[in-house]
């Protein structure tokens, strides 16, 4: 484990590492077994292979580009609901969160996400995407199956992208269901990134080393960041700030990754999300957040940072 990995997992408290780093990763798993038990009732559901995609023909028919994630009424986790609780209700993850957005805070989206390995991503496909900084697949995805997320890689994003004109009063809880080594494209975090606040997608960023990158946030701010790889075991879980810089790489494993993403959001009490807050040096909410889409939501911005290291 590197000391980055070690300093974040101790026991400090939430805040201050939400504080300090713009992350929390908990030392405690949740229950592994329940995850298991979950993975293969997901897995068993659909193959999660070439299977998932429309054909060439198919897709170019008609491109859709827009509504193609889980929404209420198309979301696989809506049917566990009832087994989530060792995620939704295990005391360590609950503690942390009350601490961070107080005791009513609400569950803004949840859903499956899938890391989608090359050897499954149609030929046509993987030549049509290439170096996309954002490559969400649901557009290619056949409508039955936009009840999950599927990803091959995005690049160093905030999870404000999502959300213009709405304050970073929200976090995201990451839980691996299985094992996830470096080739399961396991989340790159670039950890302080937070401080800067809200920053337009694609982020400016410079690599300067193995591990180190110059971030610099378009208003004449700028620092340095550590890039943290959250590899980790059945049960990891992890939060992150809305405006800490992370991203995936294309899964380069033979079989696809597949996590639970919750987004958590403030309740109506003063929380210590506040005070991560009162120390950004940068804006809490952005008009817009990102300028890689046309109108239709096509990618028209072609490079990608995460895809160097
Ligand atoms: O799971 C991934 O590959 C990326 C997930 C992510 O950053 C997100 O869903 O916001
Ligand atoms: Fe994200």
């Amino acid at each position: 484990m590197s000391v980055a990995l070690q300093s974040l997992n101790d026991r400090r408290p939430a805040v201050e590492d939400m504080i300090a780093d713009g992350a929390h990763l908990f030392r405690d798993r949740v229950d592994p077994e329940a995850a298991s038990a979950l993975l293969a009732d997901i897995r068993a559901d659909r193959h999660f292979d070439h299977r998932l995609f429309l054909s060439e023909e198919e897709f170019d028919a008609d491109p859709q580009y827009t509504g193609v994630n889980p929404k209420p009424g198309r979301n696989l986790l809506e049917r566990f609901d009832d087994r989530l609780g060792f995620v939704e209700q295990a005391p360590h993850i609950v503690d942390a969160v009350t601490a961070l957005l107080g005791p009513d805070y609400t569950i803004l989206n949840k859903k499956v996400v899938c890391g989608v390995p090359q050897s499954s991503v149609p030929q046509w496909l993987r030549k049509r995407i290439l170096g996309n900084p954002v490559n969400n697949l649901g557009a290619y995805v056949r409508p039955e199956y936009r009840d999950v997320t599927y990803f091959y890689g995005i690049d160093f994003h905030q999870d404000l992208i999502d959300y213009r004109e709405r304050p970073a009063d929200f976090l995201t809880l990451y839980v691996y269901l299985h094992p996830v080594t470096r080739l399961d494209a396991p989340l790159f975090l670039l950890t302080g990134t937070h401080k800067l606040g809200g920053t337009l997608f694609p982020h400016d960023l410079t690599r300067t080393g193995p591990e180190t990158w110059t971030y610099r946030d378009g208003r004449g701010g700028e620092m340095e960041a550590r890039q943290l790889i959250l590899t980790g075991d059945t049960g990891f879980a992890g939060m992150w700030h809305a405006c800490t810089l992370h991203g995936t790489q294309p899964d380069a494993a033979d079989h696809e990754r597949i996590s639970l993403r919750y987004l958590l959001a403030q309740g109506p009490a003063r929380a210590g999300i506040d005070d991560v807050n009162a120390t950004l040096k940068g804006p809490l909410s952005l008009t817009e957040t990102r300028t890689d889409l046309a109108a239709d939501g096509r990618a028209v911005i072609k490079r990608n940072n995460v895809n160097q290291v």
